[in-house]
């Protein structure tokens, strides 16, 4: 059926510096087992952060970084103990924080690749602040948001991303709270690059994770991630393939939008929004071809997955250019310090500065007689 629905070229606009460009490369021919460090893992068995991490071991080398230039920053969880397992850089920091240490470091090392990697409620609960100013100032980093719907190292209170009537510790008569789509929420707030994928799909994280990687700028990708102790099986319904079939869609830029055996669904336009419907009964012009430049579409795109996961969209939704927060202040820096901005002495002694002696005020600091 994919065949006969017609394709789209639709370029992706080219940044002038890709997200690694300033980040040193080394010759040595470098393998997985040489980003794996020498803690032992403590996740329970089955965790799907495991997957996640044999994934990212394996991709790491394709970078052909030096290690010393690659950082993990995390914050408080199952997941965030990440770090600790992979022979990088990195920092296992303060509950919601991460995005915070790592602006910090994108800022003043653009020689650095930096990556934040948390979990639902690290990243959406306490740390939702430092979350949508990291994505809306488009920082040169890339987030790794481990979204297993509910509080795993605390043993599993719900999360902000916990289906309603959710029943758990903290809720033994059922969440109330409606949940967040962390992908809706990243488009909201202004991502440049936001993308999804499954724990167990090593290809589609892999190339998801290429993509961020090389995107300059803040990259959101979300990882729907089994917490088998606390919230066993959450999704598993994208996971078995009679099931799967009818609900995961991977989209792809500048390529029709079809999925399950033989392309036998297809996304289509309704109102504003999007649906789904049989490939056999739309005409080939109808379906809706994925372009990452128009947010509209995206957004469309993230209302397709619904909690239920009767449809779950993965891929990369939404890529565009804009300057990164990084780039931006180390060049004011630069000029400020070339003599073009503005005078640190005139600020700090500017006509908003008084001298008080006595109680009296003598006059503005470096004003000799102006009196106020
Ligand atoms: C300031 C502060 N508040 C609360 C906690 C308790 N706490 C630790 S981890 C966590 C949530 C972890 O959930 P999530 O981010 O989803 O990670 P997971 O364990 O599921 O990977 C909470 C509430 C804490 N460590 N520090
Ligand atoms: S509690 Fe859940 S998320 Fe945490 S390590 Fe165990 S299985 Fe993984
Ligand atoms: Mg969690």
């Amino acid at each position: 059926m994919t065949s006969t629905v017609p394709s789209r070229a639709v370029d992706l606009p080219s940044p002038k510096l890709g997200g690694l460009d300033l980040v040193p490369t080394t010759d040595e021919t470098q393998k997985a087992k040489d980003f794996s460090s020498d803690q032992e893992v403590r996740w329970c068995p089955g965790c799907g952060d495991y997957a996640v991490l044999a994934s990212v071991r394996s991709f790491l080398p394709e970078l052909g970084l030096k290690r010393e230039n690659i950082v993990f920053v995390s914050g408080i969880g199952c997941s965030s103990r990440f770090p600790y397992y992979l022979d990088t850089y990195g920092m296992h920091s303060i509950h919601g924080r991460a995005p915070a240490i790592a602006t910090g470091l994108a800022v003043t090392r653009p020689d650095l690749s930096v990556w934040v990697v948390t979990g639902d409620g690290d990243a959406l609960s306490i740390g939702g602040n430092h979350l949508i100013h990291a994505l809306r100032r488009n920082m040169n980093i890339t987030i790794l948001l481990f979204n297993n719907r509910i509080y795993g190292l605390t043993k599993g209170q719900y999360s902000p991303t916990s289906e309603v009537g959710k029943v758990t510790k903290s809720t033994p008569m059922g969440s109330l709270d409606a949940p967040f789509n962390p992908v809706s929420l990243a488009l909201g707030a202004e991502a440049t690059f936001v993308g999804r994928a499954l724990d167990s799909d090593r290809k589609g994280l892999t190339e998801v994770l290429r993509q961020a990687a090389a995107h300059r700028g803040a990259s959101l990708v979300e990882i729907f991630q089994d917490c088998p102790i606390f919230n066993d099986g959450s999704f598993d319904v994208l996971r078995k393939p009679d099931q799967s079939e009818s609900r995961v869609i991977t989209v792809r830029h500048g390529e029709p939008i079809t999925f399950g055996n033989e392309g036998r669904h297809a996304v289509v336009r309704k109102g504003f929004g999007l649906a789904v419907a049989p490939t056999a009964e739309v005409a080939p012009e109808d379906v809706v071809v994925h372009d990452a430049t128009d947010l509209e579409l995206s957004f469309a795109l993230s209302r397709l997955s619904d909690q239920a996961l009767e449809h779950a969209v993965f891929g990369v939704l939404r890529q565009v250019v804009r300057p990164t927060y990084d780039d931006l202040a180390r060049d004011q820096v630069q000029r400020a310090v070339d003599g073009g901005g503005a005078d640190l002495l005139e600020l700090v002694q500017g006509r908003d500065t008084w001298t008080v002696r006595d109680g009296a005020v003598l006059g503005a600091v470096g004003r000799e007689g102006v009196s106020r």
